[in-house]
């Protein structure tokens, strides 16, 4: 695992397994017999990009090869199409997307982050034209298959926005540190979504009395290369999958999702654990009892039911599923470390605030480490499930050194804690106040 505040380089990345880092970050597969890589559309349209150019010959190019010209330059190792993200870690690929980039309303796909268990689908063996989706379980009536097409023709789309978030984002902060991706504040976004709603699909092939839970299948491959593993197969109670909100995506932003985060097909659930919204979606099953996939068991995405003493042993029985994500929020503009002049007045201080399940009733931003707050303007939010905009001008007294804190509350009158809440093991739900720094001069 790398340092979560340097991206590995492009060099790293390709000197650690030149032919895999290929296959990373363009979706370039590769013969091992001859070692020449096979570049498909998508690949070859995000090389061009990179380079500025068509590559002429890109046929006879070797498979692993850095193009000399991104060799020679210092370029960060970066995955087509995303922009400014921080990796954490290139196998499997995870990258987080810094604060200040988030400042849009709705994510866009550039800006989105990565969170992968295994190996994405090479991206030249993913074809919408043939893609299926299965829906089977024994709690299912009538088992079917679906293309994308028919999804499309069969069922009404629905477009909504909704907020995915890690269950681990804040990770960095617990102390004693957990293990996993050291995720600080970017692993969440809000795009919109378009799809079918899981309902209509799972009324379509008839829902057994029984039925508690679903569960999803993806593409990906496990890392170990086992094809018998998963690297991931949660889901989320029957109740959850059949709210309007739940879609089986088609599409993110009006266009195609990013090969990273899914294409051609996903689930979102917002609001849960982002590790309930399957990538790479081929299946569902519906289950008469618990979905007991890959990472649904143990400590994966489960917590203590009670406070336990941090570093602690915590036996398995006493850990419960974690379900609608905490109330929290993130200061989007400025940038942390923004130096201001103390003449040019007011900042106009901004960003989102989500609640899981629940929506968000009051945003309040401190300069004082928390002495006295200040109420900030709260909008509505697009739809259920979607994060919602908060700011206010904010104006500071005198020449020094400053921190914001933003700190949100839910309609429930749950608020966000100053410091790093409950330890647990794995390292899930810190929903602490997100703070920035401001130098006025
Ligand atoms: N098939 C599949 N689905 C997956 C994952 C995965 O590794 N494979 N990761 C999950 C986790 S843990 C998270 S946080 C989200 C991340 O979604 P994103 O990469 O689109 O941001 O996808 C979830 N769905
Ligand atoms: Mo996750």
């Amino acid at each position: 695992m790398s340092d979560p505040t340097s991206s590995p380089g492009l060099h790293q990345t390709y000197a650690q397994d030149p032919v895999r880092a290929d296959e990373r970050i363009w979706g370039r597969r590769s013969d091992p017999l001859t070692r020449r890589g096979f570049l498909n559309r998508g690949g070859l349209a995000a090389l061009t990009a990179a380079l500025g150019a068509r590559i002429v010959f890109s046929d006879k190019m070797p498979a692993g090869l850095i193009p000399a010209a991104l060799a020679q330059s210092e370029a960060p190792f970066s995955i087509p199409g995303k922009d400014g993200l921080v990796y954490l870690n290139d196998r499997p690929v995870n990258a987080e997307t810094p604060a200040d980039l988030l400042d849009d309303d709705i994510t866009p796909a550039s800006r989105l982050f990565i969170r992968n268990n295994g190996h994405p689908p090479p991206a030249d063996q993913i074809d919408p034209a043939t893609w299926t989706l299965r829906i089977e379980g024994e709690s299912c009536k009538n088992p079917r298959t679906f293309t994308l097409a028919e999804l499309k023709k069969q069922f009404p789309l629905h477009t909504y926005q909704l907020t995915i978030e890690c269950g681990g984002n804040g990770r960095s902060e617990f102390n004693p540190p957990a293990t996993g991706n050291q995720w600080t504040v970017g692993a969440v976004g809000c795009p919109e979504w378009t799809g079918v709603r899981l309902r209509d699909v799972l009324e379509a092939c008839g829902i057994a009395e029984d039925a508690v839970y679903i569960g999803y299948h993806g593409a990906d491959t496990h890392l170990s290369g086992d094809p018998k593993k998963e690297p991931i197969s949660r889901g989320v109670p029957i109740a959850k999958a059949l709210e309007d909100e739940s879609l089986i995506a088609l599409a993110m932003n009006g266009a195609d999702m990013p090969w990273m985060n899914g294409h051609p097909l996903r689930l979102v659930c917002g609001g849960w654990p982002a590790s309930v919204s399957g990538k790479w979606l081929n299946r569902i099953v519906v289950r008469n009892q618990v979905h007991d996939g890959e990472k649904m068991t143990g400590t994966s995405y489960r917590v203590p039911k009670h406070p336990v003493q941090p570093g602690s042993e915590v036996p398995e029985e006493d850990f419960e599923i974690i379900e609608s994500m905490p109330v929290k929020s993130i200061v989007t503009y400025p940038k942390s470390g923004l130096t201001h002049p103390l003449a040019d007045g007011a900042i106009e201080v901004r960003g989102h605030a989500w609640a899981g399940d629940f929506s968000v009733k009051e945003v309040w931003v401190s300069i004082d480490f928390g002495s006295t707050w200040q109420k900030t303007e709260l909008k509505a939010a697009p739809n259920l499930l979607a994060w919602q905009r908060w700011s206010t001008p904010v104006k500071f007294p005198e020449i020094g050194y400053y921190e914001v804190w933003a700190r949100a509350v839910d309609e429930r009158g749950r608020g966000q804690p100053m410091v790093v809440p409950g330890w647990n093991p794995k390292g899930y739900l810190n929903n602490a106040c997100h703070r920035i720094a401001v130098q006025v001069v």
